[in-house]
């Protein structure tokens, strides 16, 4: 048995004694001011939400704990789930031991595999992931230790059960979905001796998958593991659990939010985008071809995939941890040539365009990471948000976790009509 429930709780401990510290200092400390454009403007900006798993910097991108993304980016997604829920890193016996924990919990119910074998052929891989989790949701041990009448401060305790239920099935269920959408619909076996990454790799059973294969598959469910509280598919998963409905219902609720084009699908997007820039021009592409196409899109009303980021002020760290692989493993690759080609021209373009309204001209992670994938033969493009799904997946269970740890309340902030605003605004 690993220590991680302990660590858990010495980190709920010390967060409740901070939260502690925070209201006797000041619990009416105005932190935010909400203007009416903001109200209108998806709450950006709006300091609304503690989330104590991860933060990012405008400047500096992603931080867990103390740690930078150049800080984790090297470690195991078990470590990083660790991190997450802990705020620190675990002891060198903690992976031989958690892995033993999952797999306890692997096999995914027959009943999933009878669901997703039926949808239509055409069905989305995320709507697949979503439903596979939902289809569980029967086996949750919060709801049935919940409807036996458990005490406030036992709920992340059986919440934690549900995630490590969820988590050591996520290889098995993601690659099984990849098999049965995209190959044979037969299933590779879980190997108990792999670690969480290294098995979905294999089990995917693509043809290139060796070690360089499972090292990409590693810094993929590294880098996309949580992203702090206000993301749409963290904030939701958060709602959703906030009214106690389990994490099963959770995490699918916060994987259909993912699965929008702003968001996770942008991967896709990206790579869609690339290949048809590829199409057009081949080999021979030159950065006035580049710039071209850049605008074309831009004029015709569509965003560059890949850049921009509501937060992000600077190059994503991730992107930079990725493109650090990719001249590594895949410098010859020409979707990772392109990307680096949009990468010397993008910026200075969307610094200035219209009046340089896009307030952040620099690419987020998703610019990079579909390239790497179709390096790899993964060339079902459908499927990439399915692996940002797993990844996050770490990110709403700890979340969720460390919030019901601390017994924070159902969410439910107020919304006002039209009417309101007009007659307060006439009020000044
Ligand atoms: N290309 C062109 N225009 C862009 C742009 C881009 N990459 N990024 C932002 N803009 C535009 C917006 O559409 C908006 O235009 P409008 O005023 O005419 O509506 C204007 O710039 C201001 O937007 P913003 O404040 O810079 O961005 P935002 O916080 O509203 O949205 C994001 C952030 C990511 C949705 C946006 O930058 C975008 O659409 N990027 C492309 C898609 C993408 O890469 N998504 C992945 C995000 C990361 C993730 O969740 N995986």
């Amino acid at each position: 048995m690993s220590n991680l429930k302990e660590e858990i709780r010495n980190n709920l401990n010390k967060l409740q004694d901070e939260i502690n510290f925070i209201f006797a200092q000041g619990r009416d400390t105005v932190l935010s001011e909400v203007t009416v454009g903001q109200v209108y403007g998806g709450m950006r900006g709006l300091t609304a939400l503690a989330c104590n798993t991860s933060y990012v910097d405008p400047y500096s991108g992603l931080h867990i704990g103390e740690y930078t993304t150049e800080d984790f980016s090297s470690r195991l997604p078990e470590e990083i789930f660790f991190l997450l829920c802990t705020g620190k890193f675990p002891e060198s016996d903690f992976i031989g031991k958690f892995r033993e924990d999952l797999n306890q919990r692997t096999s995914v119910p027959e009943y999933t595999w009878n669901l997703l074998r039926t949808l239509p052929k055409d069905t989305h891989p995320m709507t697949m992931l979503s439903l596979g989790i939902l289809s569980m949701e029967k086996e949750s041990v919060f709801k049935k230790e919940y409807q036996k009448g458990i005490q406030k401060s036992q709920y992340w305790e059986y919440t934690l059960e549900d995630a490590l239920n969820v988590i050591a099935k996520l290889p098995e269920l993601a690659a099984g979905i990849y098999r049965i959408r995209f190959g044979d619909g037969n299933l590779i076996p879980h190997n108990p001796d792999l670690d969480w990454a290294g098995n979905l790799a294999n089990m995917l059973g693509l043809p290139n998958s060796g070690k360089d294969f499972s090292e990409l598959i590693r810094l993929y469910l590294v880098l996309h593991c949580d992203h702090e509280g206000g993301n749409v598919s963290a904030f939701t998963s958060r709602v959703v659990n906030s009214a106690l409905s389990d994490l099963y219902y959770a995490i699918s609720a916060g994987l259909n939010g993912l699965a929008g084009p702003l968001h996770g699908l942008a991967n896709q997007e990206c790579l869609k985008f690339i290949l048809k820039i590829d199409d057009r021009y081949g080999d021979s592409l030159t950065e006035e071809e580049v710039r071209k196409y850049v605008f074309e899109t831009l004029d015709s009303g569509k965003v560059i995939p890949g850049y921009g980021h509501a937060v992000l002020r600077v190059t994503d760290p991730r992107f930079t941890a990725f493109m650090k692989f990719g001249d590594t493993y895949c410098a010859e690759n020409n979707c990772f040539k392109i990307t680096k080609k949009l990468f010397a021209v993008v910026p200075g373009i969307l610094k200035t365009y219209k009046g340089g309204k896009v307030a952040n001209p620099w690419p987020n992670v998703d610019a990079v990471s579909g390239s790497l994938l179709y390096n790899f033969g993964l060339d079902q493009f459908d499927y990439y948000t399915v692996l940002f799904g797993v990844s996050r997946i770490l990110g709403f269970c700890a979340q969720n976790i460390l919030a019901l740890g601390l017994g924070q309340p159902i969410i439910r902030p107020k919304s006002v009509t039209n009417k309101w605003i007009i007659d307060k605004l006439r009020e000044r």
